[in-house]
């Protein structure tokens, strides 16, 4: 609870952990400096995209001449192959909520991007559209995704990396870009333009440093103060910044700002060609607040 600073315990005290990834060594979201590490049984130091085929291998040894095991999983791939279904159903009902709503739903813009990229060898960088994309793409590639944003103002310049890393591989990668982020960053795209770096970009433009806005409100309900005065410093509107205007400027392909959802589709479509050809290619999407 951000604002009363409690916390309530969402696993079963049973509920063992085990990570693969940076945590321990800090390469991971600014608040690890500062908070308690979550206790695990396993904590393997490693690049997933290495750790999990690993294991995956390993686990295949022991599979192949343990019989028992084998029905045992079985078994249980069964049961929560039911619950996954079911609960993956459901996301994808929950997504057509609001459907047409203008400015487009988080739960849309995931499944439009879904459906201009599914077909491609794509690379998520860091945004999830508060978890939507993980609800409705199928992430079947341990490559898929590097992991989320460290804060605010890290997310272009990550996502820069991860396009970097993946230039000349063929495949597609997809930078959903929050406004505020790129304010910290504008200059960024002209790095993308100098050293040709090819990136999907699908600005998640709430017209809003809308997390620290959303506080605001929740701190106003809690004191009795005013809430229509909490977009004060938070709001990105009056002047509305331009960001398809941003990117033509640094030499990058632009286009929007679009809030109609079905014009969003289309215009993915014609970046995705100009990111094929070699380039950065912005479409400035206009969100829902939340
Ligand atoms: C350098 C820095 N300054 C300020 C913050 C505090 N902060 C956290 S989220 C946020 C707003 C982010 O806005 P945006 O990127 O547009 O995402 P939204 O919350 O609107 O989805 C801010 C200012 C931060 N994390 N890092």
């Amino acid at each position: 609870n951000n604002a009363m600073r409690t916390r309530e315990q969402l696993t079963p005290p049973s509920c063992d952990f085990v990570e693969i990834g940076f945590g321990e060594i800090n390469i991971s979201k600014w608040a690890f400096d500062y908070c308690r590490m979550q206790p695990c049984s396993i904590r393997a130091l490693a690049d997933t995209a290495l750790g999990i085929p690993a294991l995956t291998r390993a686990c295949k040894k022991r599979l192949a001449d343990d019989s028992k095991l084998r029905s045992r999983i079985a078994e249980r791939k069964a049961a929560i192959g039911k619950r996954h279904d079911q609960v993956w159903a459901k996301w994808q009902e929950d997504a057509r909520r609001n459907w047409n709503a203008s400015p487009i739903t988080f739960a849309r813009l995931a499944l439009e991007i879904w459906e201009v990229i599914k077909t491609e060898d794509w690379v998520l960088t860091a945004n999830t559209l508060k978890q939507q994309v993980r609800k409705l793409w199928d992430f079947d590639k341990p490559y898929r995704h590097p992991g989320v944003e460290l804060g605010t103002s890290t997310q272009i310049g990550i996502s820069l990396g991860v396009a970097l890393a993946h230039k000349g591989t063929g495949r597609i990668v997809v930078d959903i870009q929050p406004d505020g982020d790129l304010m910290f960053d504008a200059g960024a795209l002209w790095i993308a333009a100098k050293y040709e770096i090819p990136m999907l970009v699908v600005m998640h433009n709430n017209r809003a440093y809308y997390n620290d806005w959303e506080h605001q409100i929740r701190m106003a309900k809690l004191r009795g103060t005013d809430e229509a005065k909490a977009h004060i410093g938070m709001d990105l509107f009056a002047p509305e910044p331009d960001f398809g205007a941003l990117a033509r400027a640094m030499g990058c392909y632009g286009e929007g700002p679009i809030d109609k959802p079905q014009d969003i589709r289309p215009a993915l479509l014609r970046a995705l060609a100009e990111v094929k050809k070699g380039r950065l290619a912005l479409v400035d999407t206009i969100t829902q607040h939340r």
